[in-house]
């Protein structure tokens, strides 16, 4: 209750509180007599919520924070756009003060506004901006790229051929044999695919990453040319295991017929691949192999046969008759299929690279 002056026709009502209902009579007085009361009614504006800011900014989420409105309030609209425009928008319960933004992209712009709602009543919106941090390569070109933005778990990666961002590619990647960043082309572990397939098949790639498949030819193609890379074989059978690795390996254009050049090999699994080097690939139905017959239909596989192979990774799985299996001449000869082979790449200069990432 205000008692105010006769001349008065104006009052400001102040130390209101936000988003309530209130109800205002007015009466004329004298001495003891009261006139009929003048009513109106309102609804206070919901207050706005207060230093919303972005911290611990990360290459792909971010943590949001502010301070409640001293209104009554039923939640909060959240929406963000990056620079490239995508809008999200989040409906938030009235009692959070953080939200934890994820799925961001890398060295991104976003801008966040934060509204307060009680019932149909909106506050003012208030807004911050934060730029995510970068990682070091944005379109990693193979696997390494990908190690060394940070992600060291192994796993399906996009990779970009070229490190053009229209060709993306899924790969596998293995981060942890030997220091990681491997491209892995090759798996045979199971029996559960078939790889006695022909030369369109091969080109394209076939399979499923988390099992067995083969990356093609026309993949291998793109990332070898991309730059010097290195090759590595591991095999498993019976708890032993081997690998082979060529400092050298490279596939060539479609016109060669994807001729593999190999070399510098060291490794436990001897040296079966250099008797492969220089040779253009065969499948069935594509006899490109030195051998009068062919080496693909004999041997159940596909390869870079010559007259005809030292290694048929892509031989018939658990089959041990002569040179049809999944052989590796020089650990287990040409009557033992192979239990588990794996086929990789990554650039030839990766130890040099890491070794100056873990330096500074
Ligand atoms: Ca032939």
């Amino acid at each position: 209750m205000e008692r105010v002056s006769g001349n008065v026709v104006e009052f400001e009502m102040s130390s209101l509180t936000p988003a309530t209902h209130y109800t205002v009579k007015v009466y004329a007085v004298r001495d003891m007599a009261k006139s009929a009361a003048t009513t109106t009614e309102f609804t206070t504006d919901v207050d706005a919520p207060q230093d919303l800011a972005a911290s611990n900014i990360q290459t792909e989420n971010t943590m949001l924070s502010w301070k409640p409105p001293r209104a009554d309030i039923t939640g909060y609209i959240l929406s963000f756009e990056s620079a490239g425009g995508t809008i999200r928008e989040v409906v938030l319960s009235p009692t959070a003060v953080s939200y934890n933004m994820a799925q961001l992209i890398a060295s991104t712009q976003y801008s966040v506004r934060l509204q307060a709602l009680a019932g149909p009543k909106r506050s003012q919106v208030i807004s911050t901006t934060f730029t995510t941090t970068g990682v070091l390569y944005r379109h990693p070109r193979d696997c390494s790229q990908t190690l060394l933005n940070g992600d060291s778990s192994p796993g399906l990666y996009t990779i970009y051929l070229g490190g053009d961002e229209n060709q993306p590619l899924q790969v596998y990647c293995d981060m942890t044999t030997d220091g990681g960043g491997w491209i892995v082309f090759l798996r045979r572990q199971s029996g559960h695919l078939e790889f006695f397939r022909n030369w369109k098949n091969y080109t394209a790639g076939f399979g499923d990453m988390n099992d067995e498949f083969w990356l093609g030819l026309s993949n291998l193609h793109k990332i070898t040319a991309g730059g010097q890379y290195e090759l590595r074989v591991d095999l498993r059978d019976k708890g032993e295991t081997a690998y082979a690795q060529y400092d050298k390996f490279s596939v060539s254009e479609p016109r060669s017929r994807y001729k593999v050049h190999v070399g510098g090999y060291s490794g436990t699994a001897g040296d079966s691949m250099t008797y492969h080097h220089g040779r253009p690939f065969s499948t069935y139905d594509h006899d490109n192999d030195i051998a009068v017959t062919n080496c693909a239909l004999s041997y159940k596989g596909a390869f870079w046969y010559k007259n005809c192979h030292r290694v048929n990774l892509m031989g018939r799985y658990g089959d041990n008759s002569h040179s049809k299996g999944v052989n590796w001449f020089h650990w287990k000869g040409h009557e033992h299929s192979i239990e588990f082979a794996e086929m990789k790449i990554r650039p030839s200069n990766f130890r040099n690279l890491e070794g100056r990432r873990k330096r500074s």
